[in-house]
C-alpha cells in the first residue's frame, strides 16, 4: 500500500471534501489498486453503503474478496468496516448499509432476490444496491466464490472511478474464457523482451520464500479478470519440468488460487530428450508419448487446477514435430493426450515462418495450420498473434482469425512494447487491441469482428481465449514506467470483454491510478487515446513495418539487408527502391490478400479502396503515387514523420499542464521519458527520411526539414545493452 504518511498528509490536503487526494509522492507499485482516501463528502455518502461486510463463507477466494474490500474500504473510508459471517448470522437481520457478498449456496439470502445469474457461468457477477429485508443493501453474487472476487473488485472500481455505491447497478461474465499473461521469463531472471526489469519469479528462492509481491500480482490480476498465467519464455528450456522446479511451480499455483488464477508452462518439444534421455523425441513414439504422461501426472498431483501447456514449435529455431517428419498437430495431439485425463488446454503457438521456398512471411502461418484445421484434439487451442507477422506497430489482423475454423484459436497480443519505443514511449495500446478486436474480417459475411470470432460466436469452438504477453518485472512500478500499467489494465478489461471501448478503459485506469480529477482524466485520456497513431506515425506510417534494428528492435532500420534470412531484413519488408515502396500483398505479388474473405481480399486488393493507414502493406506503389490528399505519397510519407514528432511534442505540453495534479515522482518519470520519446521521434524521422529519400533520390518536400546527418551517421549508431534483448 502506499506509505501511510502520504495517506494522512492526503486527508490532511482534502479534507474540504473538494477534490480527492493527489500531488503527493506515489512509487506506482500499488498500481491502479491505489485506493486513495475519498473526499470528505464522498466518505460519508459511500461509508453510509458500507457498514458491514456480510461474507458467505470462508472458502479461501471470498477470503481474498473480502481482505481486499476490506482493506479497500478502509483505505478510501479511514475507517474499519466490521465482517460478520453467513454460517452464524445469514439468516437474522441484514442491517442498513451492509454489502452482502457471496453465492445462493454460501449466503442463502441472496438466492431468493431474482438475480440474473442464470446466464452468468462460473466467473459472473451481480453488483447491485437493493432492499433486502427491507433495508438497503449492496449485493455482490455469483454462482462460484470467483465470480463473487470479481465482483468485489468491479464494486471497488465503480467506486475509485467515482460512482455512487447506493446507485450500483452492475451485470457482467467474460465472453472469453482463458485470459491469460504469457511472460517470457527465463529461469536466470532476466526476461526476453523485457523492459521492466528482471523476472518477478524468484526461482531460487522458491518454494521455501514467498514474496510478498506474488500475492499482489495475483490481486491485480484478479482485479481484471486475468484468470491464468503462463510463467516462463515460449523459448522455453526443458528444465522447468524437472521435479525439482516444478515444486517451485505448485508454490506460486497455491499463491495465485485464491484468486482464480491457474498457472502454466511453456515446454520445450524436445524434453522428453533433454530431461528424460531418450533417444528420440518423435510425437508417435510410445516412450515419448509415455514421458508427457508421466509428466503431467506429476505435476497434477502437486498442482490439481494446473491450466496446460504453451509450446513455441518449429518457430524461430524452438524443436517440434517437423523435426522428425510429423506435422504441428501430431505434435499437439501428443502433448494434448496427456493434458486430457487432467482437464488440461494444449496451446500451441502458430508463429512459424523461414519455409524453404520463402514468398511472404505473412502468408506462412495460415499456409501451416489451415491444412490442419480440424485435426486437433478438443483441448487443444491455436494462439494466433494480432497480425500475420510480429507485433509491429500496425499490422492488418492475420488471417488464420475466420480461415481457421475447425479447431478453436486464440489471439495473443503484446502488452511489452518490443516494437513500440519499449519502456520508455508513452503508447496505450487500447486503440490498437481495439483496432484489430474490430477489424472486419468478414469471415461470416459483413459485420464479422474479429472480436467475434474470438467469442466463439461465429465458430462455436470449444475454447476461447486471449493471451497478453506481459511487461511485468521488478521495477518497484512493476511496468517499467507509468503509463505501461495501463497496458496490462487494458489487456485484462479487454480479455474480458473485447468490445469494450478502450477510451472507457483508458478513463477507468486514469481515475484509479491518479485521481478523479476532471481537469486530470480528460486530457490525459486524450492523450493515451492518440499515442498509438503518433507512435505509427513517427516510426512506420501507411503500413510500413518490420523497420527496426537487428536483435534488440531498438531504433530504425531501414536501410539493413545483409542478415541470413531474407524475411529478417527491414528492406525485404519496405522494398523501397528507385521507383517505389511497399510490399506488393496483391496477385502481382505474393497474393497474400487472398487468404482474406473474398469481399476483404478485394478491398486490400486495391490501392484506393482501402484505409490507407495499410496502405504499404499490401502495395508497392511508387512515389509520386496520388494519396487521398492530392498529394504524392512520398509528401504525405515525410508529412507523417513529422506529424508524429509534433503530435510528442503535443503530449509533453499535456502532461506539463497536468503538473499540478500528479505527484511529483510519477510526474517527473513520465516528464523525462516524454522527453527520451521526442528525441526518439526525431531520430526515427530523421533516419527513415534519410534512407527512403536516399533509395528514391528525391529532395525533402518543401516546408520539410531535411535530416540533420547523413544516413551513415544513422547507420553508425550501436546499442550493444539494449535491455530485452536475448544473448
Ligand atoms: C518476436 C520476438 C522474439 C520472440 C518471438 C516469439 O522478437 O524474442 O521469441 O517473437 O513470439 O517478436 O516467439
Amino acid at each position: 500500500m502506499t506509505n501511510l504518511l502520504s495517506r494522512f498528509l492526503a486527508v490532511l490536503a482534502d479534507d474540504d471534501g473538494t477534490s480527492p487526494a493527489a500531488g503527493l509522492d506515489d512509487d506506482g507499485y500499488d498500481l491502479w489498486l491505489r485506493y486513495l482516501p475519498l473526499a470528505a463528502t464522498r466518505r460519508t455518502a459511500v461509508g453510509t453503503s458500507a457498514t458491514a461486510l456480510l461474507v458467505g463463507s470462508e472458502s479461501p477466494i471470498l477470503k481474498s474478496a473480502r481482505s481486499e474490500l476490506e482493506k479497500a474500504l478502509f483505505a478510501m473510508l479511514l475507517a474499519r468496516v466490521p465482517v460478520r459471517f453467513a454460517r452464524t448470522e445469514h439468516d437474522g437481520a441484514v442491517q442498513p448499509g451492509s454489502i452482502l457478498l457471496g453465492t445462493p449456496q454460501s449466503l442463502p439470502v441472496l438466492a431468493n432476490l431474482d438475480l440474473p445469474l442464470a446466464t452468468l457461468g462460473k466467473d459472473g457477477y451481480v453488483v447491485r444496491s437493493m432492499s433486502v429485508q427491507g433495508v438497503a443493501v449492496t449485493i455482490i453474487a455469483a454462482n462460484e466464490d470467483v465470480g463473487v472476487l470479481y465482483g468485489c473488485f468491479a464494486f471497488l472500481r465503480h467506486i475509485q472511478t467515482g460512482g455512487a455505491p447506493a446507485e450500483i447497478d452492475l451485470v457482467s461474465s467474460p465472453r472469453l474464457a482463458l485470459r491469460l499473461l504469457n511472460h517470457w521469463d527465463n529461469l536466470d531472471g532476466s526476461i526476453e523482451r523485457g523492459y521492466a526489469g528482471f523476472s518477478i519469479w524468484d526461482w531460487w528462492t522458491l518454494p521455501d520464500h514467498a514474496d510478498a509481491r506474488y500475492t499482489d500480482y495475483a490481486r491485480a490480476n484478479a482485479s481484471i479478470g486475468i484468470n491464468g498465467t503462463v510463467l516462463n519464455n515460449v523459448n522455453a528450456v526443458p528444465d522447468v519440468l524437472a521435479s525439482s522446479f516444478l515444486v517451485k511451480v505448485a508454490r506460486l499455483a497455491d499463491i495465485f488460487r485464491p484468486y482464480g488464477i491457474r498457472v502454466f508452462l511453456s515446454v520445450n518439444f524436445a524434453s522428453p530428450a533433454a530431461l528424460g534421455g531418450l533417444p528420440t523425441v518423435d510425437p508417435l513414439d510410445a516412450e515419448v508419448r509415455d514421458w508427457w504422461q508421466r509428466k503431467a501426472d506429476e505435476i497434477y498431483a502437486l498442482i490439481p487446477d494446473f491450466g496446460g501447456f504453451l509450446v513455441k514449435a518449429n518457430s524461430e529455431g524452438q524443436p517440434g514435430p517437423n523435426d522428425t517428419g510429423h506435422s504441428h498437430a501430431d505434435g499437439a495431439n501428443m502433448i494434448a493426450d496427456a493434458l486430457m485425463p487432467h482437464g488440461g488446454t494444449l496451446i500451441w503457438r502458430t508463429f512459424v515462418y523461414a519455409s524453404d521456398a520463402l514468398v511472404d512471411r505473412a502468408a506462412e502461418a495460415l499456409d501451416a495450420f489451415k491444412p490442419l484445421d480440424g485435426a486437433f484434439r478438443r483441448n487443444v487451442i491455436l494462439q494466433v498473434k494480432n497480425g500475420p507477422i510480429d507485433f509491429q506497430p500496425r499490422e492488418p489482423f492475420s488471417p488464420i482469425f475466420g480461415q481457421v475454423t475447425k479447431t478453436p484459436v486464440m489471439m495473443e497480443v503484446q502488452i511489452t512494447k518490443e516494437y513500440l519505443g519499449q519502456a520508455t514511449h508513452l503508447v496505450y495500446l487500447g486503440p490498437a487491441f481495439e483496432e484489430v478486436l474490430q477489424f472486419d474480417t468478414y469471415a461470416a459475411g459483413k459485420g464479422t469482428s474479429l472480436s467475434r470470432i474470438l467469442t466463439g460466436e461465429v465458430f462455436a469452438p470449444t475454447v476461447t481465449g486471449m493471451a497478453g504477453v506481459a511487461n511485468i518485472g521488478t521495477d518497484r512500478a512493476w511496468t517499467g514506467g507509468v503509463f505501461n500499467q495501463a497496458n496490462w489494465y487494458v489487456f485484462g478489461r479487454l480479455a474480458w470483454d473485447p468490445d469494450m471501448s478502450s477510451r472507457r478503459i483508458a478513463e477507468e485506469w486514469v481515475k484509479m491510478s491518479f485521481g478523479c480529477i476532471e481537469a486530470l482524466v480528460r486530457p490525459v485520456v486524450d492523450m493515451m487515446m492518440q499515442s498509438h497513431e503518433t507512435l505509427v506515425n513517427y516510426m512506420m506510417p501507411y503500413g510500413l513495418h518490420h523497420q527496426f534494428a537487428t536483435g534488440h528492435h531498438y531504433g530504425p532500420g531501414p536501410w539493413i539487408s545483409d542478415l541470413t534470412r531474407p524475411e529478417w531484413n527491414p528492406t525485404y519488408y519496405n522494398r523501397a527502391d528507385r521507383h517505389g515502396i511497399g510490399f506488393d500483398r496483391t496477385r502481382t505479388g505474393s497474393d497474400a490478400v487472398a487468404q482474406y474473405a473474398p469481399e476483404l481480399a478485394a478491398l486490400f486488393a486495391d490501392p484506393h479502396a482501402f484505409d490507407e493507414k495499410y496502405l504499404l502493406w499490401f502495395h508497392h506503389v511508387p512515389w509520386d503515387f496520388q494519396m487521398t490528399s492530392g498529394k504524392t505519397l512520398w509528401t504525405s510519407l515525410v508529412e507523417k514523420y513529422d506529424l508524429g514528432l509534433d503530435q510528442v511534442r503535443t503530449m509533453r505540453e499535456i502532461w506539463q499542464n497536468v503538473r499540478p495534479h500528479v505527484d511529483a515522482r510519477r510526474f517527473a518519470q513520465v516528464a523525462a521519458f516524454l522527453a527520451i520519446q521526442e528525441r526518439e521521434a526525431q531520430w526515427w524521422r530523421d533516419a527513415s527520411i534519410a534512407y527512403f529519400q536516399q533509395v528514391s533520390g528525391l529532395p525533402t518536400p518543401e516546408g520539410h526539414a531535411p535530416p540533420p546527418h547523413p544516413l551513415d551517421h544513422y547507420k553508425a549508431l550501436h546499442f550493444p545493452y539494449a535491455p530485452g534483448h536475448p544473448h
